[in-house]
């Protein structure tokens, strides 16, 4: 992924995560970002403070949960979401035509979406992103502009419209997953369109994609954002007139609209950036089942990572056994690094083809459901702190407030933070969130000769115990004592 494009007498580094390198000199763009970066109005505010996400992969390839009469597809298709393009030996025969009639047997008895609503709530998610319609072309809406959707399947009633409403009852926000590549529409192509033929028809495909996004909008008006994907292929990157006059109209007809990295590239083909360094979007979308090491390598850029239980499978998967599957802990240490990194982490649930959470799934959202009702402000509408980073966990920060949640316990029990000794505040006294003990806290001078920082001790007490990871709530105040001004070494 990290291969460089040559665009003109520049080379771009095709690769959107990780540490990026500024091109060193600006070329002119036609087609760079059309929103301002750092946008502070309500709806980009509200995605800052979000924290923790849930993203659900539904769609008809929740039916065979990724393996079929008894056949795993693991090894054949990319994913449980991808098993339509399931390949290789075990791939059953005439394999596409069955999976693109499941939709027959589409009914979801247990379906209910105020149900995954009130979980979610109870987990502790601010924000969830729903895919109305996946790679294989299936739409959860009944829309106008094709009739492989929901109102042909046994089911009939409007999926989306049930999700939107219910989650939005909950206060939770709707951000709405699109696929724009569909693997069965024969108006789609991967490969630029050459011949006026092809043109021709890719450009009903363009019109096609516009009018399901319109009519998205116009029949869900309470939704936040979309989430797009299946934007990587030449045809898509060829359209980059149509997908920034599609950007703007979208953004014009439900003002305040979040759009991230992963809808539209320049006239050079550079995606999430554009040829200039700049973010194409609203935040920062690449970070797909990884996350930034490093706080600089942001940039300062809002974004979200998205997270699968198992290591990929994004659809509902049946079987989970022989697979690690991410613990409570893990989702936790990946939601704290997201958040003291100005990030959300948006865990993926794929429900059954009943309805159902997958019974992982279902004891993962109450575990962190449980932790978040003691330490969710240390998660939400908190910010990255400047500080050193610490081995004992991450860092966030709410004004005057410092949050370390705490992964790996000290030995000795002292929790000791590192601060810049030039620092205006400084840790004045703590607590652990949940309990009601003043903790005490001291200044260790350490005095080490060349040494930026100096240190506070927040002693834990010995009698304080946890099965998880716990919050140190620390006040922030001028300090008390001050560093003692040492003599140079003289060598
Ligand atoms: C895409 C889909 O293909 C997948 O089924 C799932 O919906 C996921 C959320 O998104 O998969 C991708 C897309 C982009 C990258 C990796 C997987 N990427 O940029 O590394």
């Amino acid at each position: 992924m990290a291969t460089a494009v040559v665009v003109g007498t520049q080379a771009v580094q095709a690769q959107w995560t990780g540490p990026k390198k500024k091109p060193e000199t600006q070329i002119e763009l036609k087609y760079g970002p059309i929103t301002p970066p750092h946008r502070t109005d309500v709806n980009m505010e509200a995605f800052r403070n979000y924290g923790l996400g849930q993203f659900i992969h539904w769609g008809v390839y929740a039916i065979p949960g990724n393996e079929w009469n008894g056949v795993s597809a693991r090894g054949g298709a990319a994913a449980s979401e991808w098993i339509r393009a399931w390949g290789g030996p075990n791939r059953p025969e005439n394999w596409a035509n069955i999976y693109d009639n499941l939709y027959k047997q589409f009914n979801p008895k247990d379906f209910d979406a105020k149900r995954w609503a009130r979980q979610t709530k109870e987990m502790g998610a601010k924000y969830m992103i729903f895919t109305t319609k996946h790679h294989d072309g299936f739409a959860l809406w009944p829309t106008k502009y094709s009739d492989y959707n929901i109102t042909k399947s046994p089911y009939k009633k409007d999926i989306v419209k049930e999700v939107v409403d219910a989650y939005t009852a909950e206060g939770i926000d709707v951000y709405l997953y699109f696929s724009v590549l569909e693997w069965n529409n024969p108006n789609y192509m991967g490969k630029a369109p050459k011949t006026a033929e092809e043109k021709q028809r890719f450009d009903k495909f363009l019109q096609y994609t516009r009018n399901q996004l319109l009519e998205l909008l116009e029949n869900y008006p309470a939704i936040k954002g979309f989430w797009f994907d299946g934007t990587w292929d030449a045809s898509w990157k060829g359209a980059y007139d149509f997908t920034y006059k599609l950007e703007k109209e979208l953004r014009e007809k439900h003002p305040g609209l979040v759009i991230g990295s992963r809808f539209r590239n320049d006239e050079h083909g550079a995606r999430h950036f554009d040829s200039n360094g700049r973010l194409l979007g609203d935040y920062e979308q690449g970070w797909e089942r990884k996350l930034p090491q490093q706080f600089e390598w942001l940039d300062g850029n809002d974004w979200d990572a998205v997270m699968t239980i198992p290591p990929n499978g994004w659809g509902y998967m049946k079987d989970w056994s022989g697979l690690y599957t991410k613990t409570t802990d893990d989702i936790l240490d990946m939601l704290m690094h997201s958040v003291s990194m100005n990030g959300n982490l948006v865990l993926n649930f794929g429900p059954d083809g009943d309805g159902n959470m997958h019974p992982g799934e279902d004891k993962l959202a109450e575990e962190i459901g449980a932790w978040m009702k003691v330490n969710s402000e240390a998660v939400y509408g908190v910010r990255h702190a400047d500080l050193p980073v610490s081995k004992l966990g991450y860092y966030t920060k709410k004004d005057s407030i410092l949050y370390l949640t705490v992964f790996n316990r000290p030995v000795n029990n002292i929790a000791r933070i590192a601060i810049a000794k030039k620092a205006k505040t400084v840790p004045v006294s703590a607590t652990i969130l949940g309990t009601t003990t003043k903790l005490e806290v001291k200044h260790s001078d350490i005095g080490l000769d060349l040494d930026k920082n100096t240190y506070y001790d927040v002693i834990l007490p010995d009698d304080y115990k946890s099965t998880r990871a716990f919050v140190i709530k620390i006040q922030l105040n001028a300090p008390q004592s001050k560093s003692e001004k040492l003599m140079d070494a003289k060598m």
